[in-house]
Order: C-alpha cells, then sequence, then structure tokens
C-alpha cells in the first residue's frame, strides 16, 4: 500500500504522471516549487514542448514558515479539496479546477493559473483588475448566502456544518488574529521601533481588548456561512478579465464578516503601502483612487447582489419577514469592519506579516505606514457599529490621508 511521502521537484513529474497520466510520452517538463505561503509545498510542473501544465499543492505535516516544531493536520488538504468543489459549483468557476485529489499523499493536482498573477503581487505594482469587483462580490455573496440557514435546508446545513468543522485551523486564526497581536506574545514579529508603541496603544487599552474579544467569540461561534476562511489579497489571482480564489484550507462555519473583512482590509493595507513606497506622486494617487473605489465598490455591490439574490433563494419563513434582510446585512458589515481592524494590527505585528508593509523600503516611513495602520485598526474596530457602506470604509480611510 503506498504511503505518504514529502514530494520534491525530482519526484513530482512521476507522481504527476501515476496519478493522472498527465504528460505526453515526449513532454519536455519542467518542475519547479512555487509555495510562498505559510503552510503548504505547490509544485508548478510544465511540458514545454506541448505547453500543458498543472499545479500540485501538498499538505505538510507541519507548519512551512514555522518548522516542525509547530506540527500541522495534513488534513486540511481533505477540506480544502471538498470546499474548492462546493465553490466551483456555486461560483460557476471562480476557483480553480480540481483534476485529482490523492488522500494518501494529501495532495491536489489543479488547473494551473499561472497566466493570473497573485493580486498582492499586482496591486504592489499598482496594476488595476477591471473585473475584480464584479467577479469577487459574486464569489462572497454566492459562497456566503447559499451556505447560510437563510437559503440551505437546517438540517443539511447542520451536516455541512459537521463535515467543515477544522478546529486546527481555526486554532491558528483564534490564536493569531485575535488573541497574541493584542499582547506581548512570543510568537508575536515586531518591529523594535513598534514595541513601545503597541503597549501604549494596543496592549494596554482595555476598551479596544474588550471589542476584540467580543469579535473573537463571534468568529468562534456564529457558524452563519460556510467560509473561504482565509480571503487576502495572497489568496486571489487576478488578470485583466478573470478572478480566481485559492486556498480555502481554513474553510469552516463562521461569520460571513470575516471573509469580507480580510478581503477590505487587505486593500487597505496596500493603500498605506503605496503611500508609503510610491514616490511619483501622480501614480500614487491613481493607484490610491482605484484603490478606494474598489473598496467602495466590492462592499457597496456585495450588499445590492445579497439583497437581491436573497430575494430569490430564500427558504426560511422568519428570514422572509420585512425588515430582517436589511437588519441581517448590516450587522454583517458592522462586524466587516471590526474584522478589518483585526486583520489590519495582526499582519503588523503578529506572527504573519504582509509584504505591503514590510517592504517598505524607507524604514521611517515604514514606522509611520505601521503606526498608522494600528491607529486606522483601532477606529474601524472602535467605530464599527455606525459603519455601514462602501462610502463609511473610504471615509475611515480619508480620515488619515487628507
Ligand atoms: C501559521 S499560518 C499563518 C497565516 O497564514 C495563512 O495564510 C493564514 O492567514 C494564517 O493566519
Ligand atoms: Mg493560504
Amino acid at each position: 500500500m503506498s504511503k505518504y511521502y514529502v514530494l520534491d521537484v525530482d519526484r513530482v513529474f512521476d507522481y504527476i504522471q501515476k496519478e493522472l497520466n498527465y504528460f505526453d510520452h515526449d513532454a519536455d517538463v519542467e518542475c519547479n516549487e512555487i509555495g510562498d505561503g505559510n503552510l503548504n509545498l505547490v509544485f508548478r510542473v510544465v511540458d514545454k514542448k506541448h505547453g500543458k501544465s498543472i499545479i500540485v499543492k501538498q499538505s505538510l505535516p507541519y507548519v512551512r514558515c514555522v518548522g516542525e516544531e509547530w506540527p500541522l493536520n495534513i488534513n486540511r488538504a481533505e477540506i480544502e479539496n471538498r470546499i474548492l468543489k462546493i465553490e466551483y459549483n456555486l461560483t460557476n468557476g471562480l476557483v480553480p479546477r480540481v483534476y485529482k485529489f490523492d488522500p494518501v499523499m494529501y495532495a491536489t493536482l489543479m488547473e494551473d493559473l499561472s497566466d493570473h498573477v497573485i493580486m498582492r503581487r499586482g496591486l504592489m505594482e499598482l496594476n488595476q483588475y477591471p473585473r475584480f469587483i464584479d467577479q469577487i462580490t459574486d464569489f462572497m455573496v454566492k459562497t456566503l448566502l447559499m451556505t447560510s440557514d437563510i437559503v440551505m435546508d437546517h438540517q443539511e446545513k447542520k451536516a455541512y456544518l459537521k463535515d467543515f468543522i477544522n478546529p486546527e485551523l481555526c486554532d491558528i486564526t483564534e490564536a493569531l488574529v485575535y488573541t497574541e497581536p493584542f499582547y506581548n506574545a512570543e510568537r508575536n514579529k515586531i518591529d523594535d521601533f513598534l514595541i513601545e508603541f503597541m503597549e501604549n496603544n494596543v496592549w494596554n487599552d482595555k476598551e479596544l481588548k474588550l471589542e476584540v474579544a467580543k469579535l473573537k467569540f463571534d468568529f468562534m461561534t456564529n457558524a452563519q456561512a460556510l467560509l473561504h476562511g482565509d480571503l487576502h489579497t495572497g489568496s486571489i489571482f487576478v488578470k485583466e478579465d478573470s478572478t480566481k480564489v485559492i486556498d480555502p484550507e481554513f474553510a469552516f462555519y463562521g461569520p460571513m464578516a470575516y471573509d469580507i473583512g480580510a478581503l477590505i482590509a487587505n486593500l487597505v493595507m496596500n493603500y498605506i503601502s503605496t503611500d508609503a513606497r510610491i514616490e511619483n506622486r501622480e501614480r500614487c494617487d491613481v493607484h490610491n483612487e482605484y484603490l478606494l473605489n474598489t473598496m467602495r465598490d466590492v462592499i457597496d455591490l456585495f450588499k445590492e447582489k445579497f439583497l437581491r439574490l436573497f430575494d430569490e433563494v430564500v427558504t426560511d419563513e422568519m428570514a422572509k419577514t420585512p425588515g430582517f434582510k436589511e437588519w441581517y446585512l448590516d450587522n454583517v458589515i458592522i462586524d466587516t469592519a471590526g474584522v478589518t481592524g483585526c486583520e489590519m494590527i495582526r499582519r503588523t505585528v503578529g506572527l504573519a506579516h504582509v509584504q505591503d508593509l514590510d517592504d517598505i523600503p524607507d524604514i521611517d516611513k515604514q514606522a509611520q505606514a505601521k503606526r498608522t495602520n494600528v491607529f486606522m485598526a483601532k477606529d474601524f474596530i472602535m467605530e464599527r457599529k455606525v459603519i455601514k457602506t462602501g462610502q463609511d470604509f473610504v471615509d475611515m480611510v480619508k480620515r488619515y490621508y487628507k
């Protein structure tokens, strides 16, 4: 019987042929390990002769960015394989197509999207993606609303909920997003210039910590919809006319706001990064205007599509009560602002940073950008109850960039 082993560039071609016989006998192949995420191995194998390619993503039994001292259940690959199929069907292909999942190697063989770029990288190069707003709001509305109690038979939804219990990955989020950044935790990665600042402005702020505690318990207990669970700009592939969401291994039943807030936070951090990195003010202004429009339209179009689809697909009798859908959606957006703030703080001082902030070359500007990021994040959290529209998100950013 075959056994799990860790793939490498020398063995991945034979592995693919054994599993799928994907390449022609005369293929001229090149294999690269292209994973730059925190958890897994990702191989791209290309046949240069016939122009065919494939991705193999394999779970490692530990957290890649930390090492073997942090073991992690490899079964996350199986969860990812299941949710990719659900998301593919719900969104008409806004995620990669899975060719095969191997439950022995915890490896997924899937569509190569190398004609796309990771959105974080594309945004850092000041590129714009004209189809993104429409496609990502489609993705979020369809995956979130269609898997909720508003639509699903409640027993079927509970069966899904059971199928997507994902304790180890949720534990990572509970620790890295909602806990450790709010005290001087050992695993945090904090620049020296931020330690005193964090002590004064975050770790000793009891009111802030109370609000974060509320958001944490919402994350842990509000089984509202089947989430992607890690929807930042590093989990999205884009090109001019296409958006593909990848890496849903953190999927579980949680609050809708967690997906929307992760995305908005990463757009905001790209804005802050652009202001600090790009010397040419005209180029900076054009890009940051684009980002503000994007965050505003993502929120507003999400709301518009949500309300429209709600009427078409609602099955729960009480959810049809006039006023309910507006109340429900208002709360999702309010919590989105809270998640936005938590994601911004954790990406500044927690274990997993973002390049947008860390790659600001001028260290004084980087320090200033990170401080602004934390102040704005606090406002998102503390003032979330009045943040209800796309313009409210934009106004919060503009408060710091007049
Ligand atoms: C130890 S995993 C760190 C982060 O990487 C993933 O992409 C998630 O965002 C997680 O919080
Ligand atoms: Mg990931």
